[in-house]
C-alpha cells in the first residue's frame, strides 16, 4: 500500500493556504487511499525566533485543527514530531550525507534568513539544516508520497537526492519519495501582496485568512483583496496575480476550473463577494468541529499519544537500518 507522510509547522495560526494547499487533500483523499502519517512538526518551529509557550499552544491548536479538518485517527496516524526521537536520530545521519552548498541553495532558507535579519535577529543554524530534518521526517517512514504545497517541493526534491545518495553509498535503506501537489491552489498568495505566498508567520495580517478567523473577518479580508487596474476578469497569474489568486481560491472551494469561473464574471466586486462566501462556507464545518474538540482536550492528547506510539514503531526499523548501514556499531 502506498505510504504518505506530510507535516505542518506550528509557527503561526493555520491559514487558508495551508488548508487548500495541503490539509484539505490529506483529509479528503490521502488518508482514505493510502497508509498516511500526518505530523505537527514542532521542532521545525524552533528554527526561527520563537516564544516557547506560543509554540506549545500552536502545536496543540494545529493538531486540533487537523482533526477538525477531518483527519480520522482510525484511518491515519496523527502525532507530534518531538514525541518520536527517530526524527532527530536520523537527521544527524542525513547531515552527514548532505552538503553545505545544497542547503544554502534552498529558496526558503534564503527568504527566511533574510527575514530574520530584517527583524534584527540572528539566523539559527537549524534554519539552514531544516530541510535535512524534513528529509528525516519523510525517510524515517519509507513514505512514497509527500502531499505538499508548491513552496515545499524543493525540500522534497532534496529529500529524494539524499535518499538516492545514501542508498548508493551505504545500501538500499530508504524509499525515494515524490512530492504530490494539488491541481489548484498549490500556492495561495497573500491577499494584500499577491506577489508573496500567504504564509502563516508573515506580518501582513489583513492579507492572510486564518482558519479560525470569524466569518465577518474572512469576508472583510477577501473583499479588500488587492486586485489590479484591469477591468475584465481573466485568469492570468503572470499579469493579474491578484485576480488569479481569487479565482484559484474560488476554484478550490467550488471544484471548478479558474479559467471557467473567470468567464462568468464581469466585475471584480462580484468575484470578491462570491469568493468570500465560498471561503466562509468551506471553513464553516471546520470551525464548528474545532469548537467541539477544544472542549475535549483529553481526546486530542489521547490521539497524539497513540499516534506517537504507532509512528515510533514504524520509524524505528528504518532508522536502525540506517545506523547499521552507515557504519555505526550496534549496541551489544
Ligand atoms: N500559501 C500556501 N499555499 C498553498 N500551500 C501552502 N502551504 C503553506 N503555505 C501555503 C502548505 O501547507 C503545508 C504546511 O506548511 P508548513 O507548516 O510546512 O509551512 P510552510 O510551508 O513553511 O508555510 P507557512 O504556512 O507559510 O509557514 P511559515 O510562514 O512558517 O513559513 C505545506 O505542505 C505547505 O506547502
Amino acid at each position: 500500500m502506498t505510504r504518505v507522510f506530510s507535516g505542518i509547522k506550528p509557527t503561526g495560526h493555520l491559514t487558508l493556504g495551508n488548508y487548500l494547499g495541503a490539509v484539505r487533500q490529506w483529509a479528503a483523499v490521502d488518508q482514505h487511499r493510502a497508509e498516511s502519517l500526518f505530523c505537527v512538526v514542532d521542532l521545525h518551529a524552533l528554527t526561527v525566533e520563537h516564544d516557547p509557550a506560543r509554540v506549545r499552544r500552536l502545536s496543540r491548536q494545529a493538531a486540533t485543527l487537523l482533526l477538525a479538518a477531518g483527519l480520522d485517527p482510525r484511518v491515519c496516524t496523527l502525532f507530534v514530531q518531538s514525541h518520536v526521537d527517530e526524527h532527530t536520530r536520523l537527521a544527524y545521519l542525513l547531515e552527514c550525507t548532505a552538503a553545505d552548498g545544497e542547503m544554502r541553495r534552498m529558496v526558503q532558507y534564503k527568504e527566511k534568513a533574510a527575514r530574520e535579519q530584517r527583524r534584527g535577529g540572528s539566523v539559527r543554524l537549524s534554519l539552514l539544516t531544516y530541510p535535512v530534518l524534513m528529509a528525516a521526517d519523510i525517510l524515517a517512514y519509507g513514505a512514497d508520497e509527500v502531499p505538499v504545497g508548491d513552496d515545499q517541493a524543493q525540500h522534497v526534491e532534496l529529500t529524494r537526492d539524499l535518499a538516492v545518495r545514501f542508498n548508493h553509498r551505504y545500501g538500499p535503506v530508504f524509499t525515494v519519495p515524490r512530492a504530490v501537489l494539488p491541481q489548484v491552489a498549490a500556492r495561495v498568495m497573500n491577499l494584500q501582496d499577491p506577489g508573496s505566498k500567504m504564509g502563516k508567520s508573515e506580518d501582513t495580517g489583513p492579507g492572510i485568512v486564518y482558519l479560525l478567523d470569524e466569518p465577518e473577518v474572512v469576508r472583510r479580508k477577501v473583499l479588500r483583496a488587492v486586485t489590479d487596474s484591469g477591468q475584465d476578469v481573466a485568469y492570468d497569474p503572470q499579469e493579474r496575480p491578484g485576480v488569479a489568486n481569487l479565482l484559484e481560491i474560488l476554484a478550490a472551494c467550488t471544484g471548478r476550473a479558474p479559467q471557467d469561473l473567470a468567464a462568468g464574471y464581469d466585475s471584480y466586486g462580484a468575484l470578491k463577494k462570491d469568493t468570500a462566501e465560498a471561503v466562509v462556507e468551506e471553513l464553516r464545518p471546520l470551525r464548528e468541529r474545532h469548537a467541539e474538540l477544544v472542549a475535549d482536550p483529553g481526546y486530542v492528547d489521547g490521539v497524539l499519544r497513540e499516534g506517537a506510539e504507532r509512528a515510533r514503531a514504524l520509524a524505528r526499523p528504518t532508522v536502525d537500518a540506517a545506523y547499521r548501514a552507515i557504519g555505526l556499531l550496534p549496541p551489544g
